[in-house]
Order: C-alpha cells, then sequence, then structure tokens
C-alpha cells in the first residue's frame, strides 16, 4: 500500500530537524545527490549475452547464474526494460553499453568492423531520454577469444584483431558522446590470464602495453571521449596470473593519462576499492568506479547497502571527488528478476551518496584532529541510527518515482504484463 505523501513530508520535517541539529543541510545534500549519475550497465538486463549471436560461450572468467523467467532478447525488449529499471531510480542517470550489444540489422558484422551506426538505435532512445551513454569494447564471449588471451596473445593475427576492435570502438564511444553532447568513458576490460602459474609473466605484459598504446595512439576531444582501463586480481580459469592487474593499470593509467577503473569485486578480499579512491587520485585525474559485490570470489552480486558501499561513498563526498569519480554498476544476476536487480543495486548506491552527503564532515574531522576518537567513534556510530530513510523518501517522491517499497509492486505488475510474455 502506497504511503501517503503528507505522511513522507512530515518524516522529512522531523528528519530536516535532526540533520540541522548536527549542521547538516538536508536540502543542499539533496540537490548534491541529484548530480550524481550512476552509469547502469546494460548486461545486469540479459545476462552479458548481447545480441549477435554468435554462439560462443560467455567465457573469460565472466559466470552468470540463474534462470529467472523474461530475460531481454532483443535490443527493444532490453531498452523497455532499462525503462523501467529507470522510472524507479531517481534522478538522471547514464547507460553503460557493451560492443556486444550492436544493432547490426540481423547481418554479422565482425568486432573489429563495427561503427558508430550499429548503436544509432541506443544513441536515438539516451537523447529522447537526455541521458549519457558510456561504452565498453567486448573481449570475451568470442572465437577469437577462446583461448583466453586478446590484447596480449602472442598470435599477431589474434592480437591485431583485438586492436583493432579497440579502435573501432573509441571511435564509437567518441561518436557517442558527440551525438549526446556527454563525454562517453570507453572502459578497456580484456580477461587475458592464465589458470597455472605461467613462466612468462613479462611478455604479455608488455604486448598488453603495445596494444593498448596502439588502440589509444589517436586522440580524441575530452569533450566527447575518454579512455579508462579495468584492472583485476585474478577470474574464473584466471587464477594464477592476470596480464592486467591493478599495478599494471595504475601504471599505464598514470604513465599515459587514462582514467583508471576500479571494480569492487577485483582485489584480495579484504582489500577494499574505499582505501584506495584517495591513493590513486594522487596520480590519476578521474576514476570509474564498477560497483560490485563479490561474495567469496568476483561473483558480481546485487550491491547491497552495505559498509562498504557507504565507505565508497563516504570516501568520494569526504573527498571532495564528485566530479573526478564515475560511478558505474557491474553485476549480473539471473537468479532474481532482472529489472529488481537494476532497481535494487542503483537505489543501494544513490542511498550510500545520500548517507555520505548527510554526513557532517568537518564536526568529525574537527575530533580527529584534537585527537579525540572516542567522540569520532561514538558521533559514527550514533549518525547510523539517523533518518536517512525519511529524507530518500521524501527524495523519490519529489523525483517522480516510487516511494519505499512501492517500486517492487511495479516490477511485479511488469513481470506479469510484459516479462511473462517473453517466453
Ligand atoms: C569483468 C569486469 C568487466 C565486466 C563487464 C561485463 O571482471 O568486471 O567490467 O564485468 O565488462
Ligand atoms: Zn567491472
Amino acid at each position: 500500500m502506497a504511503i501517503e505523501d503528507r505522511r513522507v513530508e512530515q518524516a522529512y520535517a522531523l528528519a530536516k530537524e535532526r540533520y540541522a541539529e548536527w549542521g547538516v543541510e538536508v536540502d543542499q545534500a539533496l540537490s548534491r545527490l541529484s548530480e550524481v549519475a550512476i552509469s547502469l550497465h546494460c548486461w545486469q538486463g540479459d545476462d552479458v549475452t548481447g545480441f549477435e549471436s554468435l554462439g560462443a560461450e560467455l567465457g573469460g572468467g565472466l559466470a552468470v547464474t540463474g534462470n529467472y523467467p523474461g530475460k531481454a532478447r532483443t535490443p527493444d525488449e532490453l531498452r523497455a526494460d532499462l525503462d523501467k529499471a529507470f522510472s524507479l531510480i531517481p534522478g538522471t542517470h547514464r547507460l553503460n553499453l557493451h560492443a556486444s550489444y550492436a544493432e547490426t540489422g540481423g547481418s554479422r558484422v565482425e568486432r573489429n568492423e563495427l561503427e558508430p551506426k550499429h548503436f544509432q538505435g541506443w544513441i536515438d532512445w539516451a537523447a529522447r531520454k537526455k541521458m549519457g551513454i558510456d561504452f565498453n569494447p567486448t573481449f570475451f564471449a568470442h572465437p577469437k577469444a577462446a583461448d583466453g588471451l586478446t590484447l596480449s596473445s602472442p598470435d599477431d593475427a589474434i592480437r591485431t584483431y583485438w586492436i583493432e576492435h579497440g579502435i573501432a570502438c573509441r571511435k564509437i564511444g567518441a561518436a557517442i558522446g558527440e551525438a549526446l553532447d556527454t563525454p562517453c568513458i570507453t572502459n578497456v576490460w580484456i580477461p587475458d590470464g592464465s589458470k597455472d602459474t605461467p613462466i612468462d609473466r613479462k611478455g604479455p605484459r608488455e604486448r598488453l602495453t603495445r596494444s593498448l598504446d596502439t588502440i589509444f595512439a589517436e586522440p580524441i576531444d575530452p569533450r566527447f571521449g575518454l579512455d579508462a582501463v579495468e584492472c583485476k586480481l585474478f577470474g574464473l580459469g584466471s587464477e594464477s596470473y592476470v596480464v592486467g592487474s591493478h599495478e599494471f593499470y595504475l601504471g599505464y593509467a598514470m604513465a599515459r593519462k587514462t582514467v583508471l577503473c576500479l571494480d569492487s569485486g577485483h582485489f584480495h578480499p579484504t582489500e577494499v576499492v574505499s582505501d584506495k579512491i584517495s591513493s590513486v587520485l594522487n596520480w590519476v585525474d578521474e576514476i570509474l568506479l564498477h560497483v560490485s559485490r563479490g561474495v567469496r570470489w568476483d561473483s558480481d552480486h546485487v550491491v547491497t547497502l552495505g559498509e562498504e558501499l557507504v565507505a565508497i561513498a563516504q570516501e568520494v563526498v569526504r573527498g571532495g571527488y564528485l566530479n573526478r569519480v564515475h560511478v558505474g554498476l557491474d553485476f549480473f544476476d539471473a537468479s532474481i528478476n532482472r529489472v529488481a536487480a537494476w532497481a535494487i543495486g542503483s537505489r543501494n548506491a544513490l542511498r550510500a551518496f545520500l548517507i555520505a552527503l548527510l554526513e557532517p564532515t568537518s564536526l568529525l574531522r574537527d575530533l580527529e584532529n584534537a585527537g579525540d576518537f572516542t567522540g569520532r567513534l561514538a558521533l559514527l556510530e550514533e549518525l547510523k541510527g539517523m533518518p536517512f530513510a525519511a529524507v530518500w523518501d521524501y527524495h523519490c517522491l519529489k523525483q517522480g518515482v516510487p516511494v519505499g517499497r512501492d517500486w517492487l509492486e511495479d516490477v511485479r505488475a511488469y513481470e506479469r504484463d510484459v516479462l511473462s510474455g517473453r517466453g
């Protein structure tokens, strides 16, 4: 049952007073929250399948489990599902698109021959929504990636094919950014690595450096396109060695002035991305986050409102980094309703930013500077009980999206009316 608007407003008024006692201006926090754009990953909608019908297994260490009915099979279905998801998320966000979602009108187009026109359907759709798009070359789920090596492959023909794919995608990214008038981040993630201990760790990394340098050789107007590189510790089938490790890409991003992508599922389980943000932003201008949730491994579970998610948002806000950090999501769960997965993950990411924006940071910093660690801990814990949910509900109301759990009813209706008809 829908909660009455009046009750939402009353709860908000009380919450506002409570935050004011801490010196926090709630309206200001909400207006800053409206500026946070989440790049919603298209691949949650169809289990990273894409539209190429190559019949190749996903591979690359990526694994989607579950067979919940109703997955999107066509670009129109995927866009309809995304429309539904966006209607449940307050604010204006972005789409994160993979090259494997090209629309080639039924004919087979090799990945190294993709062009902006193959993404026109996506561009037109995003333009109507006044929304930006980010982009990713797809270096997996392809016969030429079957042995797990792409840009670092010792095979010249294979490596060249993937370099050409990277170059093609960068041009597509720039065309998307120009068409939509907001820079498109084209993020390179490759699966390259090995299951068992390699003798040669150096050769593949040297080849990867040369491949990337070739892909990025032509300058791109930063108003249209930005390049990002995504590191990883290990994957299924690349447990012993990943060519594009954190050190590799941190160095690359610093030396070549690209954006660095940090995926929260890509590190040792006791390592956290929240602690890396203020380190790497000393050395690179901008980062892209792939907000994910690994459970025991890089399992890409739907993002929940947990301690690390809030810590990531706090680090971004406390550091004053909102304009240098791009926020993308990266999870894929086929065991639950896929639209709900988007809604849950995105709403959680935004709620984490709201919690961070409602923090009386200068008060906490003063305690820390005065050496009052008792006060710092006490207040941090008290803040966890503050009524941020009343502020969130009000934000959803004002942004015209469902308040509280009402969004679930929308998803259930969509499942009944649309998804269940997909066979
Ligand atoms: C894989 C990386 C990469 C992918 C997407 C589909 O471990 O996280 O970002 O999840 O490109
Ligand atoms: Zn990722």
